[in-house]
């Protein structure tokens, strides 16, 4: 057996991967070059050199100012057909993909343009890479309940091309609950909910995530091992975590991948996800993920095969097309 074969070959969903966070500083200089845009980096190898991160801000800062280089349909087409080839690579066979819908329109490209851009890429990743996709639209927790709610008015019209609504960017000192009645009208629409909570905030955040937001699963989560009962609750009720280790580590959340509280979800029967999030800027897309908790936490085949199978479960595709990936 091959570890690092296992890990590739799984088949996997792959439901916490931010696509602007997929930009590869190859496809950035390109972009730049194409729409005469000056990065404020002298070429590819000193803008890799930069992702080196102290915290979740320091990684925001340089993610809102690579995604500038995004302007047209083909940017967007580009950025989500770079995903898949990797991601086809990796074993995924369906991924849930985040994208900001305010990271753009507040610098005067039109939703349509992300939209039409990434769709012209998804509308046919079956067909050329096996991967199912769906979409979900994050809010800037950061930029307040007001512009989520304008945005959510603007992304009402094409409802039909959204699966869910998140909540990202910057998590201290911007609590779920302010949200409350975006999720709310976004539940009534029929769309699924996710929220990150419990990445840099305190377990009071993912309790709110859960209690007031009513979310189907949430990102990260990880510091709900902090709160034995909400531990326990997010076992009882399967609310499944996505789980991204090498962003973790990248964000220092903790401190090294062999520090990380993954075998505690695990052991307290938890539905753990593992993903990449920002796969471009934090070493490693989904099955890196797998091999780096493989080597350093010691997880063995059949745990790897627990987190595949967890990652379809807990998707939002439908009871037929789950059963036929597992
Ligand atoms: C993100 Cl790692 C992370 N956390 C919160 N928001 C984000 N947006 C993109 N990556
Ligand atoms: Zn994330």
């Amino acid at each position: 057996p091959d570890p690092a074969g296992m890990a590739l070959s799984l088949p996997k969903a792959e439901l916490h991967i931010h696509i602007e966070g997929a930009l590869e500083p190859e496809l950035a200089f390109e972009c730049a070059r194409r729409n005469g845009i000056l990065l404020p980096y002298a070429d590819v190898d000193d803008l890799r050199r930069r992702y080196d991160f102290s915290n979740l801000q320091s990684f925001l800062d340089l993610y809102y100012t690579g995604m500038n280089v995004l302007r047209t349909t083909r940017d967007f087409t580009e950025l989500a057909d770079s995903y898949l080839a990797r991601a086809r690579e990796q074993g995924v066979r369906h991924a849930e993909i985040f994208f900001d819908p305010q990271a753009h329109t507040l610098r005067g490209v039109e939703l349509s343009t992300v939209l039409d851009g990434l769709e012209a890429s998804l509308a046919t990743s079956r067909e050329r890479f096996g991967i199912s996709t769906r979409l979900i639209a994050c809010f800037l927790r950061d930029r307040g309940p007001e512009e989520a709610m304008a945005t959510f008015d603007a992304l009402l019209p094409h409802a039909d091309r959204i699966t869910g609504v998140g909540l990202d960017s910057a998590e201290s000192g911007y609590p779920p609950d302010a949200f409350a009645a975006v999720f709310s009208r976004a539940r009534e629409a029929g769309l699924s909910l996710v929220a990150h909570a419990g990445e840099e905030g305190p377990p009071e955040y993912v309790w709110q995530a859960l209690d007031v937001l009513g979310v189907d699963r949430v990102d990260h989560g990880i510091r709900a091992v902090e709160d034995a009962t909400l531990l326990r609750r997010i076992a009882r009720d399967q609310v499944p975590l996505t789980v991204c280790p090498l962003s973790n580590v990248r964000l220092r959340c903790v401190s090294t991948l062999d520090q990380h509280c993954l075998p505690h979800l695990v052991d307290t029967g938890v539905s753990a996800t593992l993903n990449s999030d920002d796969p471009a800027y934090f070493g490693g897309y989904v099955a890196d993920n797998y091999s780096a908790v493989q080597r350093e936490l010691g997880f063995g085949d059949t745990a790897l095969r627990e987190f595949a199978a967890n990652s379809i479960r807990a998707s939002f595709l439908g009871q037929d097309e789950r059963e036929q990936l597992l």
